[in-house]
C-alpha cells in the first residue's frame, strides 16, 4: 500500500500558523494517532497559505490545515479558532474548532488530552503564543517587545517569539516564505523556544532591524497624530504624512495617550483608487471597547466603499472609495462617540 502524502497547510507569514504548523509537525503521532517515523514526519511539507485563497487551493483528503478557515473538499485534519471560522454545524471527526486565545494553544490542549505531557517550556511557550495572537499584552510586555533592551541573554518567551515572528515579517515576501518553509523542514525542537536549527539563523539580527523600523515609524507618526479627548479616540491620517517611513507600531498610540479607548489610522492606496481604514482599540483597557469595531467595518464598507470590512470585537478593517474618505471618517467618529 503507497503511504499517504500528507501536507501541512498552515496561515502563512503570521507567528501563530508558524508555531500550529511547528505543533502539528512535531507532535504528529500523538496528535493524529498516526504511527510515522521520525523521518517520514521531517519530510512532510509546510506549506503557507493566506486565508482568502484557501478556498482556491486544490486540497486533498491528506491534507492537515490550521489556523485557516473551513475547507469546502474534505482535509484529513483541521483546527483552527478564528471567530469568523466558527462552524455552523456539527463537524467530522478531525474537525476541531474553539474560540481560544491561539491556534497554536488549541493544537498543544488537544495533544495533551491525547497523552503529551505539558513540560515546563511547552508552558511558557503555550502562554506566549496566547498574549500575542490575542493581543494579550501588559505595558510591560510591550516595552519589552517593541523597545530595545540592554541584555537580550534574559530574554522571555514573549520577547523570543517576537524576535522569531521577525524572521519571516520582512518586507520581501519571498523571503518571508522561503525562512518560514526552511525553518519548519528542520530538526524541531521540543518548542521553536528551544529549536536550535531556528536560532542558529539569529532571529536577535531581524528584531534588531524591526526596533529600528518601529522607531522610524513613531518618530514619523508623531508630527500628525491627534487625539480627540471627547470620544477618547487617536486619529491617524496618514494623508498629513510628509514621508512614509519605517514599520507600523500598532501599541504605539495607547502608550503616548494612555487614557484613550479607541484609535483610528487611515491611508490612501492611490493605485487603487481606495482608502484603507483600521479601526483598534485600547489592549490595556479592552473594557472601554463599547462599540463591535468589526461589525462597524462591515457596516462602512457596505456604505462606504468595497466590502467586506470585517474583524474581532476590538479591532476592525476595511477599505472604502478613495472619495469617500472624509465621509467614512466622520461616520466611524460619530459611532465611536455615540457607543462611547
Ligand atoms: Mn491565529
Amino acid at each position: 500500500m503507497t503511504k499517504p502524502n500528507y501536507r501541512i497547510l498552515t496561515h502563512s507569514n503570521c507567528l501563530d500558523g508558524f508555531c500550529s504548523a511547528f505543533i502539528v509537525k512535531k507532535y504528529f503521532n500523538v496528535i493524529l494517532g498516526t504511527t510515522l517515523s521520525q523521518e517520514e514526519i521531517q519530510k512532510i511539507p509546510v506549506i503557507g497559505v493566506e486565508p482568502q485563497e484557501l478556498q482556491e487551493k486544490e486540497v486533498t483528503a491528506y491534507d492537515l490545515v490550521v489556523d485557516l478557515p473551513l475547507p469546502i473538499e474534505n482535509v484529513f485534519f483541521w483546527c483552527d479558532h478564528h471567530i469568523t471560522s466558527k462552524p455552523k454545524n456539527t463537524l467530522p471527526k478531525n474537525y476541531h474548532w474553539k474560540d481560544e486565545p491561539s491556534c497554536t494553544g488549541y493544537l498543544l490542549a488537544l495533544a495533551e488530552e491525547r497523552g503529551l505531557t505539558m513540560s515546563d517550556e511547552l508552558k511558557a511557550f503555550k502562554k506566549a503564543i496566547d498574549i500575542k495572537d490575542a493581543a494579550l499584552y501588559t505595558v510591560e510586555h510591550i516595552k519589552e517587545c517593541f523597545y530595545p533592551q540592554k541584555n537580550y541573554e534574559l530574554a522571555s518567551p514573549l520577547l523570543k517569539l517576537h524576535m522569531i515572528d521577525g524572521m519571516f515579517s520582512t518586507r520581501d515576501k519571498v523571503l518571508n516564505d522561503e525562512i518560514f518553509r526552511t525553518l519548519l523542514s528542520r530538526e524541531l525542537g521540543e518548542t521553536p523556544l528551544s529549536t536550535q536549527t531556528l536560532w542558529q539563523l539569529d532571529p536577535l539580527l531581524f528584531h534588531r532591524a524591526h526596533l529600528e523600523s518601529y522607531a522610524q515609524w513613531r518618530e514619523n507618526v508623531d508630527t500628525y497624530l491627534v487625539y480627540n479627548e471627547e470620544i477618547k479616540t487617536v486619529v491617524q491620517d496618514d494623508r498629513k504624512a510628509e514621508k512614509r517611513r519605517g514599520v507600523a507600531d500598532r501599541f504605539y498610540v495607547y502608550l503616548k495617550f494612555p487614557q484613550a479607548s479607541y484609535s483610528v489610522n487611515f491611508g490612501v492606496i492611490e493605485e487603487e483608487n481606495k482608502t484603507r481604514f483600521g479601526l483598534g482599540s485600547n489592549p490595556f483597557h479592552k473594557d472601554r471597547c463599547k462599540v463591535n469595531l468589526g461589525e462597524l467595518c462591515k457596516e462602512i464598507g457596505k456604505k462606504f466603499g468595497f466590502g467586506p470590512g470585517g474583524g474581532h470585537h476590538g479591532v476592525g478593517g476595511v477599505s472604502v472609495k478613495k472619495e469617500n474618505t472624509d465621509k467614512a471618517l466622520e461616520f466611524i467618529l460619530g459611532k465611536l462617540k455615540e457607543g462611547k
